[in-house]
């Protein structure tokens, strides 16, 4: 899934796809990278951004969504959890939604989904992202984020919307420390039987990574960015959320000769 936030404050593209048009050749250049969903969002989830009006928001992603869908290199995803903006996006060719907030910053949200027919990404967070650091106590964060994410798949299922087409996602970085997202990657596939669902896992350029690899630039969080997408994938996650869709497509494709090598070397 490759990135494209139309926001002027996210923590590492902000600003740059502000204007529609530089956001379209993004996100052209994402699908052209190898990305199989593109997610267009207009909404920081950084930690303590205040919220965007739904006007605003509307105004960022529609045109965006609306030329991507047209477009057609690859399916597009609003990450939004607004209602009526998923609603408008999914009216605007977008067959997916991806909300941070699970279904629970707006009670319209997965009626809208379910009625549209579209895939919707459940994320784990707590609070909303002004107050979501002062939410990180867990008795034991798999445990709990994992319980916590099948209540948001069940209540989805509930709501009509496609069990086949329901990713969960353990939201890395909303409501938790750096040591429980570490915690959460190093247990990904005790995530996903608790969860049920398909996971996607989004690590890219997060600060955590910051803290862990020991880098304090962009292309040090891309490089430990790679890893964690390794990781992921080697741990049954079924998508990854990143900005660099050409590094991620070049390492997964090694992975994938790797994994089918046969003790002579490379596969046929
Ligand atoms: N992270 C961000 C925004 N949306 N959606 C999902 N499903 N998972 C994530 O981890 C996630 C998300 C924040 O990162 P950004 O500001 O770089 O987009």
């Amino acid at each position: 899934m490759g990135i494209v936030n139309v926001t002027p404050d996210s923590f590492s593209d902000g600003g740059r796809y502000l204007d529609a048009d530089a956001a379209v050749r993004h996100g052209l250049a994402l699908a052209a990278a190898g990305a199989a969903v593109i997610d267009v969002g207009g909404e920081s989830t950084r930690p303590g951004a205040e919220p965007v009006d739904e006007d605003e928001e509307l105004r960022r992603v529609l045109p965006v969504v609306r030329a991507l869908a047209a477009q057609g290199p690859a399916p597009v995803s609003v990450d939004t959890t607004k209602a009526a903006v998923a609603e408008a996006a999914l009216g605007a060719g977008a067959v997916m939604v991806n909300d941070v907030s699970g279904g629970a910053a707006d009670r319209a949200m997965l009626a809208v989904v379910a009625r549209a027919g579209a895939a919707y990404v459940a994320m784990h967070m707590r609070g909303t992202p002004r107050t979501m650091q002062q939410h990180t106590h867990y008795a034991d964060v798999v445990r709990d984020v994992g319980d916590e994410l099948r209540l948001c798949v069940d209540r989805a299922i509930d709501a009509g919307v496609d069990a086949r087409a329901l990713l969960a996602d353990p939201g890395i970085g909303f409501a938790k420390t750096a040591e429980q997202n570490v915690a959460l990657l190093r247990a990904l596939p005790q995530v996903a039987v608790r969860v049920g669902v398909p996971l996607l896992v989004g690590t890219s350029r997060k600060s955590f990574l910051s803290r862990i690899a020991r880098v304090d630039d962009q292309a040090g969080r891309d490089d430990a960015t790679l890893a964690t997408t390794v990781w992921c994938f080697e741990h049954g996650a079924a998508l990854v959320r990143v900005h660099d869709v050409a590094g991620s497509q070049r390492a997964v494709e090694l992975l994938g000769t790797l994994e089918r090598a046969t003790p002579e070397g490379m596969a046929a």
